[in-house]
């Protein structure tokens, strides 16, 4: 039974729009200080839709819950177009992923009659989603300020020591680790989780980072347990700050495609 603590909505009036990679300069979509919120839930979905609605019951979601996904509903898993679907049902945001940013740029390109070159998986997908489906995706920001709860929602992460004005947009959709020289990759395993060096103020959640899975720092947590690789579907539930999962149904890519794609770099 769901608890009766838990009725507010947020409200989306301050929420910015950033349309397509032209745009140099990071944009953010903030909440209103005033807003409140019960809990939120992100993950890293891939098309895996059967452990997201899992994952929605065992939230015990209710409609006036803010979900919030962390980027890459699409590419890899069994079914991208219901993912985006669900989510928009759900009234949910999200912040823009690397596989969502893809998908939205072959979309553009051929809208426009020119090329973009990208996988043939991107395109598939772009083929198979509703236009609401790519505005939905399309609208996303680079990253999500709540401001009354202190936290930044982003994809990949955020560069330790620069300000969040200044913050790169491809890297908050890439970036995973920071080298010895100071050096920021996409590489995972090798120098530092940039979760490690970021300073806060703001407690960071992001995904992308599969082959580390789990993160906890100070000011940072990652959640992408790698649902798509046969791992587990992750949420973590705010105000309470508990995490859930489900396992995932199945391993929808090779993990040793995880291990070589990612770890391995
Ligand atoms: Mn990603």
């Amino acid at each position: 039974m769901r608890k009766a603590v838990h009725t507010n909505v947020i409200r989306s009036g301050e929420t910015l729009v950033v349309h397509g990679p032209h745009k140099q300069l990071p944009h953010s979509g903030r909440m209103k200080k005033d807003d409140r919120y019960d809990r939120k839930e992100r993950r890293d979905v891939h098309g895996c839709i059967h452990e997201l609605q899992q994952l929605l019951r065992l939230a015990d979601y209710a409609p006036g819950d803010q979900v919030i996904f962390l980027g890459d509903l699409v590419a890899k898993g069994p079914d991208s177009p219901s993912v985006v679907q669900l989510a928009r049902e759900i009234g949910a945001k999200t912040v823009r992923g690397n596989h969502d940013y893809e998908v939205i740029r072959f979309w553009e390109a051929r809208r426009r009659g020119d090329h973009a070159i990208v996988s043939p998986e991107h395109a598939a997908i772009a083929a198979k989603l509703s236009t609401a489906d790519v505005r939905f995706l399309g609208d996303a920001p680079w990253f999500i300020e709540a401001a009354d709860m202190k936290h930044l929602f982003v994809h990949a992460g955020f560069i330790p020591r620069v300000k969040l004005t200044q913050q790169n947009p491809r890297l908050m959709m890439n970036m995973r680790s920071v080298l010895k020289d100071g050096t920021v990759t996409a590489k995972s395993v090798v120098g530092y989780e940039w979760a490690k060096l970021w300073q806060g103020p703001h407690t960071v959640v992001f995904g992308h980072d599969a082959c580390r899975g789990l993160q906890h720092f100070q000011y940072a947590r990652g959640i992408d347990t790698g649902c798509v690789y046969g791992g587990r579907l992750t949420a973590l539930l705010l105000p309470e700050n508990r995490l859930i999962s489900v396992a995932a149904k199945r391993a929808y890519v090779s993990p040793r495609k995880l291990r070589t794609v990612l770890c391995d770099q």
